[in-house]
């Protein structure tokens, strides 16, 4: 079969997770309209059976990255490191760039209506630099087109194709799975002959404490403005799973898991991280009652997510500038304690 890597890559906001949800059919990474959403990489996986004539079956591992962007904090730096290691391990990359960016509005002359026009964009200029050097196979993604008008997306493509020697450029939009189709046919021409190299029905490498946290992150960044979504963080602190055997299968899009009162439950704990006091009230809101909607919304997604019902508990710590704390930033990383987790045990056994 063809198997391999699909690095994405692409500016704050321009549809990245959106993309790799649409790609996978399941809620792999969170998305918001606020930029950075994503801090790290995430795997959606594609099993596509082989069509007659048209091509073998494959696998394909997308990898979700942090938006591309000037670093200021630790934390942006550590994200921008998961973007080159992103390029560094790939078969092929995307680029998605957001076509209704880069457009605007001139204004309309005398009784004229105003129209949207193409305009120079530096915005992405970063990304197109960061493909430059690589020797694989560079498809272009020109997303949202359902924000575009049709005849604006022609000179669109000219301009763009002309940055790089693309293999494919392709429009799509992500929200409404448009152009996926064409997008799996032609990436998997470019993937190796490998064996798979996940199991069949996987379709991403994260661990559900770590999709829980990033679905109670998610609803933190809806619910509150400013600063706050940028200086929050979110740990899961214990994890009760329901008594061996009583675990339902996956509730799915079915959303039993809130509904059926007889389903087992899962007890999880997690804290909320702030910088600042200031930032604690705006998320406790007035009397407890944003800290409450975040977690009822958290908590119904999660259910979803496990398939059983789901006791969340939230509280916040105010830890000041956790995002320039190399150890903090250390917890927040599934890989890096997994890591740790198995080093620990090869040592235990050694002994
Ligand atoms: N209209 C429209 N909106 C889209 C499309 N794709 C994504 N969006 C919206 O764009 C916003 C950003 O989407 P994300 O998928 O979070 O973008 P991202 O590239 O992962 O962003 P970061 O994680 O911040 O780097 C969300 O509000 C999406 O709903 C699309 O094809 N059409
Ligand atoms: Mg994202």
């Amino acid at each position: 079969m063809r198997c391999g890597l699909v690095s994405i890559l692409g500016r704050p906001n321009a549809g990245k997770s959106t993309l790799v949800n649409a790609l996978t059919g399941e809620k792999v990474a969170i998305v918001t309209s606020k930029p950075q959403t994503t801090r790290t990489r995430i795997h959606g996986i594609v099993d596509v059976p082989a069509r007659k004539g048209q091509h073998p079956a494959a696998q394909i591992v997308f990898v979700d990255t942090p938006g591309v962007h000037k670093p200021s904090t630790l934390l942006d730096k550590r994200m921008m490191q998961v973007v080159y290691d992103a390029l560094e391990s790939r078969d092929v990359v995307m680029v998605i760039v957001d076509a209704s960016r880069r457009l605007e509005l001139e204004p309309a002359a005398g009784s004229a209506p105003s129209k949207r026009v193409l305009k120079e964009t530096s915005e992405d200029a970063f990304v197109f630099e960061l493909v430059r050097k690589l020797d694989c196979p560079v498809f272009l993604l020109i997303n949202k087109v359902d924000l575009v008008p049709r005849e604006q997306l022609l000179p669109m493509i000219t301009e763009l194709s002309a940055l790089h020697p693309f293999k494919e450029v392709l429009l799509i939009s992500a929200r409404k799975r448009d152009g996926l189709e064409p997008l799996l046919d032609k990436l998997i021409a470019y993937l190796p002959q490998r064996d798979r190299l996940f199991p069949k029905d996987q379709f991403t490498d994260q661990p559900e404490r770590f999709l829980a946290a990033e679905l109670i992150r998610e609803r933190i960044l809806m619910e509150t403005g400013e600063e706050v979504p940028y200086a929050s963080a979110v740990v899961i602190e214990q994890w009760e799973e329901p008594r061996a055997g009583t675990k339902a299968a996956r509730a799915g899009k079915s959303g039993t898991a809130a509904t059926e009162p007889k389903l087992p439950l899962t007890r999880i704990a997690a804290a909320i991280y702030c910088e600042r006091e200031g930032q604690k009230a705006i998320l406790i809101g007035k009397g407890g009652a944003k800290l409450k909607a975040i977690g009822s919304s958290a908590r119904k997604e999660i259910e979803e997510l496990l398939g059983t019902r789901v006791f969340l508990q939230l509280h916040i710590i105010v830890e000041p500038n956790w995002r320039e704390q190399r150890g903090f930033l250390d917890t927040l990383d599934w890989r890096r304690q997994l890591e740790d987790l198995a080093r620990k045990h090869e040592s235990e056994t050694d002994l």
